[in-house]
């Protein structure tokens, strides 16, 4: 298997895709082949009968039944192998197998959630044992999306209302990344992610350390590993400089102007409440683009995220 890619394919992460890229550079050469055959003869035949002096007379000949059953058979005959070589590579690619592991994909603006059927959830990473089908169910919470993996040659959009579905199998452990083809606003080329496929060993050791978050730890510190979990680390810093979002630092009982000229200070409720309704209110400067974290974090979640907020809110000696 191709592991290192080439000029115009991506490294091939799933079995299917030496497939597809087999099929791709068979269309390719099949292409490059009578290109230069048409181009060359043209160009021939230019050359050979252009006007030289005077015109003689020309044959009389118009057709040649011989010829044009060729022309015609030889390329009728391939377009026929290649949509047959499609069709059932398509077909292979859309009907997951039997035995898959199924995992739910959530699409929102501006980020991808998975849900493992052991009730856990991930956000923007993908964790999948190498070697076994894997299933997505796929849906959106508001616009049109398209999950793409470029190494696996995969890529289905995503809808609301409906489900759509891929399936893959990635023989090798390794990370590949995610990217939404499909554009859906402001944060679109920001809504990445990783597969991240690893050893059934330590698929099992993940899913359980996964299942039983930030037990034996203290809030901050498990807030500290939700910021970079959940990702609230692609639009806010913890050292005051700007991004997408507001930095967190100094942030805790301060008070921050919004969209449309009020103040609110920045205490526990308001902080709960930019994280699961962050429109209702809009820091001014910023753009509305955060998504609702709502559902996607446990009551100790939020509990911890506020706790490291507010851990960086304290300045320096100030008791709060
Ligand atoms: C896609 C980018 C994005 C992500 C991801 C994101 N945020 Fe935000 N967040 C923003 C923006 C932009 C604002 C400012 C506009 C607003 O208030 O909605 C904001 C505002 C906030 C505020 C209010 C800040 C202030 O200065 O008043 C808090 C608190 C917050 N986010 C917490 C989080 C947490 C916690 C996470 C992760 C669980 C997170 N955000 C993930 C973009 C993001
Ligand atoms: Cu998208």
């Amino acid at each position: 298997m191709d592991t290192t890619g080439t000029l115009i394919m991506p490294p091939a992460g799933s079995t299917i895709a030496s497939e597809v890229d087999w099929l791709f550079y068979l269309i390719l050469y099949i292409s490059i082949f009578f290109f230069v055959l048409v181009v060359g003869a043209a160009t021939y035949f230019f050359i050979k009968y252009r006007r030289r002096g005077e015109i003689a007379p020309t044959s009389q000949v118009d057709h040649n039944i011989k010829l044009e059953i060729v022309w015609t058979v030889i390329p009728l005959a391939i377009v026929i192998i290649l949509f047959f070589l499609g069709f059932s590579l398509y077909m292979r690619m859309n009907i997951a197998p039997k035995d898959a592991l199924e995992v739910k994909v959530t699409a929102q603006r501006w980020l991808w959630t998975f849900d493992y059927p052991t009730g856990i959830n991930s956000v923007n990473e993908l964790v999948v044992p190498a070697g076994k089908p894997i299933k997505l169910l796929m849906s959106s919470n508001d616009v049109i999306h398209s999950f793409f993996v470029p190494d696996f040659r995969v890529k289905m959009d995503v809808l609301p209302n409906r489900y759509t579905s891929v399936w893959f199998n990635a023989p090798y452990p390794g990370q590949h990344n995610i990217q939404c083809s499909e554009y859906c606003g402001k944060g679109h080329s920001e809504m990445l992610g990783i597969v991240k496929v690893v050893s059934d060993r330590e698929y099992t050791e993940w899913l359980e350390s996964a299942a039983g978050p930030g037990e034996g730890i203290d809030l901050e510190s498990y807030g500290e590993q939700l910021f970079t979990s959940k990702r609230c680390v692609t639009c806010h810093t913890v050292d005051g400089s700007l991004n997408v979002g507001p930095s967190f630092l100094h942030l805790f009982g301060e008070n921050v102007y919004l969209q449309g000229g009020s103040q609110v200070r920045a205490d526990e409720n308001y902080l709960r409440e930019s994280i699961l309704a962050p429109e209702a209110k809009v820091v001014d400067g910023f753009e509305p683009v955060m998504p609702t974290y709502q559902g996607l974090l446990k009551p100790r979640d939020i509990d911890a995220l506020i706790a490291y907020i507010k851990s960086l809110g304290q300045e320096q000696g100030e008791q709060q």
